[in-house]
């Protein structure tokens, strides 16, 4: 096959900048200091330092968001351009972004320059247009102020997007934190900023771990928007809970991925592939439950195996490769201890996995209870758990028998059963047919123990601005 994408650039980048990955604040790097290293999880080589930003260098960064925003919300076209500036410097840099995601997250690098990095571009294209229409279709809308943003690991810079771009096309400042395994492709984009003229202070990135969190959310933010484990949800929800700040999550899931008889069962496995095997299942709306119709459901599990099979694991900047790295060898213990656990039937897809990195090979378990912690719980990893129904009425009911609500996809050739079943799954996005649609347009966000709020669409460039009811309620008092 091509020879892999080379590192060398990436590295190169770093070794310019003393290796270290640190705070960027109005415009300005520092300070910078080595408290923890970020590790390349496919070899556990170290790529960089990364400095563990303070409460005081937290409130710094809030001050200059907070400086810089009130001229920053005053011109719509300035911020249009400024957006559209972004994601044709993103565009120049694409290469180096994509190596850099795919070095630090352990991601295939197909899947890297392919998905992640052009998906957050055009997140940033779409986002200066909507920018432009703001004060035609939503008149009197204002902005919130300095938004306090703090993001997972496994899409590291389209997270990033999703949070920064809707931010500033609405007129926001913000301080975002990346994950601590995955602070590097954060680090090009603040020069990224530079490059395409956004102003100092607009755009300040905090390095960290959940201390650094902690201290973004207690800081004068006006808002926190959050995505990562429901755990740490719940408690930032209860941070900010009586504090006026307004806040967005979104968390786990336990998607179902409902497959009836009369499917077209060989895109509904090549779905399935996508679902629960990109990004080694490090997906918030991973497909990980499969509901297999109980009268297919042999033929399509042996099936199923067949083409976990062929799945290629191994080196991520190998250009053939489908299953990269598991991004810490803290997330790959936590997936080992789930699976070890459970009383159903595993199968590992058999392919060689390399030695010396954090590799989980596709894994599928059958035979589990529906109570089953394993059919409960977010597993967060290339592990799919399957179980049968024999009814449509059977299928809605266990794919619901969850805590979560953020994604759902059915397969069915016939078109009366899909309208009926999509509505009654909870969820925040059903996919007919299809699975993993992701655009810029389309807002995308939970229900129940998924979160709330959404990110896309007007609808996301909504949790960016003062809501029409605070508004009126404003326009009461004035009366
Ligand atoms: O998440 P954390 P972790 C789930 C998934 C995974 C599990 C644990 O099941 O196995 O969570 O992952 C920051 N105040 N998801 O431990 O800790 C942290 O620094 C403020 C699903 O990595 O939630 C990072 O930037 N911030 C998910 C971000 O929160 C805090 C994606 C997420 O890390 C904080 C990731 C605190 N007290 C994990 N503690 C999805 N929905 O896609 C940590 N952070």
């Amino acid at each position: 096959g091509p020879a892999p994408e080379s590192a060398s650039e990436a590295h190169a980048w770093l070794a310019d900048r003393g290796g270290i990955a640190g705070p960027f604040i109005g415009g300005k790097w520092g300070p910078l200091r080595d408290d923890f290293a970020s590790n390349n999880p496919a070899t556990g080589e170290k790529l960089a330092g990364v400095t563990k930003t303070t409460a005081e260098e937290v409130e710094a960064a809030v001050k200059a968001a907070r400086r810089a925003q009130s001229a920053w919300e005053k011109d719509h076209t300035k911020r249009a351009r400024v957006l559209y500036a972004i994601a044709r410097v993103m565009q120049k840099h694409s290469r180096l972004l994509a190596t850099m995601e795919t070095l630090d997250n352990g991601k295939p690098i197909r899947e890297a320059r392919d998905i992640d990095i052009p998906l957050a571009i055009r997140h940033f294209y779409y986002h200066a247009g909507l920018a432009q229409l703001l004060p035609t279709e939503m008149p009197g809308h204002s902005a919130l102020g300095v938004c306090g943003q703090i993001i997972p690991w496994n899409f590291p810079l389209l997270m990033l997007a999703w949070k920064i771009a809707p931010a500033l096309a609405a007129g926001n400042t913000v301080v975002l934190k990346p994950a601590e395994y995955t602070s590097l492709s954060a680090m090009v984009f603040a020069e990224i900023c530079t490059e395409a003229g956004v102003p100092p202070g607009v755009v300040n990135i905090i390095t960290g771990d959940g201390d650094t969190g902690a201290a973004l959310v207690a800081a004068d933010v006006d808002k926190i928007a959050f995505t990562g484990s429901t755990d740490v949800g719940r408690l930032i929800r209860e941070q900010t809970a009586g504090t006026g700040k307004s806040l967005t999550l979104e968390l786990g899931g336990k998607s179902p991925y409902i497959v009836f008889d009369d499917a077209d069962i060989d895109s509904a496995i090549e779905g399935l592939v996508d679902a629960i095997w990109f990004n080694q299942g490090q997906v918030c709306c991973a497909g990980s439950r499969l509901l297999v119709q109980e009268n297919i459901a042999d033929d399509f599990h042996a099936r199923l195996c067949a083409r976990m099979a062929t799945l290629r694991i191994g080196d991520p900047m190998d250009k053939c490769i489908d299953v990269g790295a598991i991004v810490d060898p803290v997330q790959h213990a936590a997936i080992t201890r789930l699976v070890s656990a459970s009383d159903g039937e595993i199968y590992h897809a058999p392919g060689p996995i390399p030695e010396g990195g954090c590799f989980y090979p596709p894994t599928l378990i059958t035979g589990l209870h529906t109570a089953s912690p394993l059919m409960q719980e977010e597993i967060f990893g290339p592990v799919l758990v399957s179980t049968t129904f024999r009814t449509p009425a059977e299928a809605v009911e266990v794919a619901n028998n969850t805590r979560y609500g953020l994604a759902a996809t059915l397969w069915t050739e016939n078109v009366n059963l899909a309208l009926d079943i999509a509505p009654k799954l909870v969820a925040g996005v059903v996919w007919v047919n299809a699975t993993n649609l992701f655009d810029a347009a389309a807002p995308f966000g939970g229900v129940r123990e998924s979160g709330f709020g959404r990110e896309g669409g007007w609808e996301g460039l909504g949790a960016y601005l003062k809501s029409d009811a605070k508004l009126t309620a404003a326009k009461a008092i004035a009366v």
